[in-house]
């Protein structure tokens, strides 16, 4: 028998969070927007998830707040490379809004007010890994972080997670939006590090 060290754990203590490669830790909440913040009168808001039949399920706010919501704590990562740990969320999980949505799409286009889009398997949307989120921290979302209501997909790079998110369009083609079209990762995994496509 060799020497067993007490406590050995097989990896520094010092190392800190388990954070994905490149990635920093911030504790501030930055705020990264392609445009200027739209603004939508509530009583004009709707969610709309299109499947490749054109049919549209469409809820006002008024259906959405009335749906089932939960409330997620979960880590953020931007593909500049801040990453928030911790961060607690309250929104309707997209199986909630899924459930009756009868398709055999492979991909969603998720789109916003403003005109940014973004792109990602369907799969991913589902499982208890995505939300429509409409609070942060327990307060209305602000605006400038994609209030009223805006996409959070934690597993994949913060870009993925559209602002003042405003309906889904599901696909067979797997359709670039905003930021894959000029050269980010069609899935962007953090852990894999999929920034650029290619990665
Ligand atoms: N509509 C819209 N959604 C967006 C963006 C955007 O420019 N427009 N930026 C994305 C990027 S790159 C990131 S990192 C996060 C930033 O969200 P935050 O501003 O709340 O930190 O929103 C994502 N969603
Ligand atoms: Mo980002």
């Amino acid at each position: 028998m060799g020497i067993v060290t007490p406590g050995f754990r097989g990896r520094p203590r010092s190392s800190g969070p388990d954070l994905p490669p490149g990635q920093y830790l911030t504790h501030d909440f930055p705020v990264l927007s392609a445009g200027p913040t739209p603004r939508v009168p509530m009583d004009r808001w709707e969610f709309v998830i299109t499947t490749e039949t054109s049919r549209a399920h469409r809820w006002t706010w008024a259906d959405m707040m009335a749906l089932p919501s939960e409330t997620p704590t979960v880590d953020i990562h931007c593909v500049t490379k801040w990453s928030k740990l911790g961060t607690t969320w309250q929104g309707v999980s997209l199986d909630t809004l899924m459930s009756d949505v009868d398709t055999a799409a492979d991909y969603a286009l998720v789109q916003s007010y403003g005109g940014y889009t973004t792109n990602l398997p369907l799969t991913d949307l589902l499982d208890g890994q995505a939300w429509l989120a409409y609070k942060f921290d327990g307060e209305d979302l602000h605006p400038e972080h994609g209030g009223p209501a805006r996409m959070l997909i934690p597993h994949l790079y913060f870009w993925k997670s559209a602002k003042w998110v405003r309906g889904i369009q599901l696909r067979f083609d797997n359709e670039p939006g905003f930021w894959e079209t000029a050269g980010y990762h069609d899935y962007g995994d953090p852990w894999r590090e999929q920034r650029y496509q290619g990665d």
